[in-house]
């Protein structure tokens, strides 16, 4: 059996080595053409914990080859989409989700499975069945086969997740959807949930919308424990002791390539306007600039013309221990500040910035800003921090410094107890 993957990124790749090691001739397709000649010399162009060992072995014994030709896919028994559907302003842009399909549609044989990973608005897939039927002339769920299964794996543990996470699948079709759960069986060990395409859409837009509202119910109850001086994550703490209580963290934004834009994605489709949803989007895009007030706040109580001060700015990555910086908040504060001030500086072990040691970024700036909650930040020794500073100002953006250390102007995101 042959299997095309289309769109070879952060989740196209692995998934193309998994069918490949589950004993598949797998052909990937890309546009980019370092892309395609990276993978097929063995050399993975992501990051990704064990991925250059697993790709090196099935380029080796010919079980995955790469191209930029749709040609090459002729053949295939099932097409597995993972191109990246991003949004401009606020819509989504399906272009590359489009083109997979025009090239699906000169090379597919009748009976074929196509399945779609990307992440897509509710109703996307039928629509794409539909577009592949005008161009084919073949029909769905006769002559071919189409279903959404959304992937949930997290950067950094994505070969274990794709094995042991459990996933969901519709088809369009019956027969799609059974077409679909038999091929992943091949890999996933973890439970697999069938239901229809429009379920499957919703599903994971849901799951990515239900953390985004949460998080902004988080940041919200921050605000408030401003005016109520009340320290959060204190409060958060024992509330979530209540067995059916469960608040998220709140902090300077929410980035990644996933909850920025999927509640945008849910919405897209939908005929009616909806406020929850939209509001909680906007309460985590204002979290950047509520950290930029606290850093001003702070720089006037020390005295700090804030037209002179050097700011350094721990972490660039959108969360821990990540070297991604898609859509991160640690980048909008710096582009909301840096007109404002003499110096913005940057540091994040994973990322890189302005400066590679921590020491040399932190020299005699006038106050620090923590952007990422990644563990080194977690474990600084303030005091000595402060001792190479020239004015001790530190903003707790992310909420991991317990008490404020002596000698600072501190302000965190909840911290309303300073
Ligand atoms: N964040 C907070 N407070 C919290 C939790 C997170 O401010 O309590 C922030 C993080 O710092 C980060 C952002 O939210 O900036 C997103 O982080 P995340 O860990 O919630 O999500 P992602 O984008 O890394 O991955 C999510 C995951 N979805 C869920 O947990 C429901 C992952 O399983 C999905 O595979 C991924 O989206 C995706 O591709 O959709």
């Amino acid at each position: 059996m042959k299997i095309a993957v289309i769109g070879l990124g952060y989740i196209g790749l692995p998934t193309a080595i998994m069918f490949a090691e589950a004993g598949y001739e797998v052909i990937g397709f890309d546009v980019k053409k370092d892309v395609v000649d990276r993978i097929n010399s063995g050399k993975a162009h992501i990051v990704e914990p064990g991925i250059e060992e697993k790709l090196n072995k099935v380029v080796k014994e010919e079980r995955l080859k790469a191209t930029t030709k749709v040609e090459k896919l002729r053949g295939a028994n099932a097409f597995i989409i993972c191109v990246q559907t991003p949004l401009e302003g606020n819509k989504p842009n399906l272009i590359y989700l489009e083109n997979a399909i025009r090239s699906i549609a000169e090379v597919i044989d009748r009976g074929a499975l196509v399945v779609i990973e990307s992440t897509v608005p509710p109703g996307t897939t039928i629509k794409m069945a539909k577009l592949l039927e005008s161009l084919t002339g073949f029909r769905e769920g006769v002559d071919f086969y189409i279903a959404h299964a959304p992937e949930r794996v997290m950067p950094g543990r994505i070969f274990y997740e794709l094995v042991h996470n459990s996933r969901v699948i519709g088809g369009v079709s019956e027969k799609a959807t059974e077409l679909a759960v038999k091929l992943y069986k091949s890999f996933v060990k973890g439970e697999i949930y069938a239901t229809d395409a429009t379920t499957a859409e919703m599903i994971k837009l849901m799951e990515n919308t239900y953390r985004d509202v949460n998080i902004a119910l988080a940041n919200e109850f921050a605000l408030l424990a401003h005016q109520y001086g009340v320290n959060i994550f204190e409060a958060i703490r024992i509330a979530n002791t209540h067995p059916r209580v469960n608040i998220h963290f709140p902090g300077i934004g929410v980035g990644g390539h996933c909850l920025p834009k999927d509640p945008y994605l849910l919405l897209s489709n939908a005929k009616k306007e909806f406020g929850l949803i939209r509001l909680a989007r906007k309460i985590n895009e204002n979290m950047p600039k509520f950290v930029a007030t606290l850093l001003f706040e702070a720089l006037e109580e020390g005295k700090v013309d804030e037209r002179n001060a050097v700011v350094t700015v721990l972490g660039l990555a959108y969360k821990e221990g990540t070297d991604d910086i898609r859509n991160s908040p640690a980048l909008t504060f710096v582009e909301l500040i840096k007109d404002r001030v003499l110096e913005v500086r940057t540091y994040d072990p994973y990322v890189g910035g302005t400066h590679k040691s921590l020491e040399d970024a932190i020299m005699e700036a006038d106050a620090v800003v923590i952007a990422t909650s990644h563990q080194e930040f977690k474990e600084l020794n303030w005091e000595e921090i402060g001792r190479l500073m020239r004015h001790k100002i530190l903003i707790d953006g992310r909420g991991i410094v317990e008490n404020p250390p002596k000698g600072f102007i501190f302000k965190g995101v909840g911290r309303g107890d300073v």
